[in-house]
C-alpha cells in the first residue's frame, strides 16, 4: 500500500515530531512516499527547488492508495493537496489536535468527504492510525 503522509513545511515545522511519529507507524503498513515530511532538517525557511517539487508530489499524490495529513499546522500546501486528493477519488484521512480545532480550515472540517481524527494526545496515534490503515487493507 502506498501512502502519501501530508504536513507542514513553509507553514511551521513546530509539529515534525508528530509527523515523524505518524510516519513511522504508517511505515508497519506500507510504503511512505513523502518520509520527508518527518525529517527535521526540512526547514521552515531556504531555498525549495518549487517545479520539482511540485511535479514529484503531484506524481506521488496520484500514485497513492490513501493520503494521511496532519493538519493542526494550517498550511496552503497540504490545504492544496487535500482539494487534489479529493478531486482524485482518493482515501483521505486528517488528523489535528482536538484542543487546536479552532485553528482548522472550515474548507476541511466542513467537508464530509474527509475522514477527521481529532487526538488530545500523541499516545492516542498509534490506534488512530490502525483503525485508519485497518479499513484500508
Ligand atoms: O505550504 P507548505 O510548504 O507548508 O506545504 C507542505 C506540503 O507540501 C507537504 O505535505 C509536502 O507534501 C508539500 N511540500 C511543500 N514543500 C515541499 C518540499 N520542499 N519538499 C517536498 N514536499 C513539499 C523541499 C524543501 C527542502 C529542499 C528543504
Amino acid at each position: 500500500m502506498k501512502i502519501y503522509f501530508c504536513g507542514s513545511i513553509k507553514g511551521g515545522r513546530e509539529l515534525v515530531e508528530t509527523y515523524a511519529l505518524i510516519i513511522n507507524l504508517l511505515k508497519k503498513h506500507g510504503e511512505v512516499l513523502t518520509e520527508h515530511i518527518g525529517d527535521s532538517k526540512y526547514a521552515k525557511s531556504g531555498y525549495s527547488p518549487s517545479r520539482q517539487v511540485f511535479l514529484q508530489d503531484s506524481d506521488w499524490l496520484k500514485s497513492a492508495d490513501v493520503v494521511v495529513a496532519e493538519i493542526t499546522t494550517p498550511s496552503l500546501g497540504v490545504g492544496y493537496e487535500l482539494g487534489l486528493a479529493e478531486s482524485l477519488g482518493k482515501k483521505v484521512f486528517c488528523l489535528y489536535q482536538a484542543d487546536k480545532k479552532e485553528k482548522i480550515s472550515s474548507m476541511i472540517l466542513g467537508n464530509e468527504y474527509f475522514a477527521v481524527f481529532p487526538y488530545k494526545n500523541i499516545d492516542e496515534l498509534p490506534k488512530i492510525i490502525n483503525e485508519i490503515i485497518s479499513g484500508e487493507i
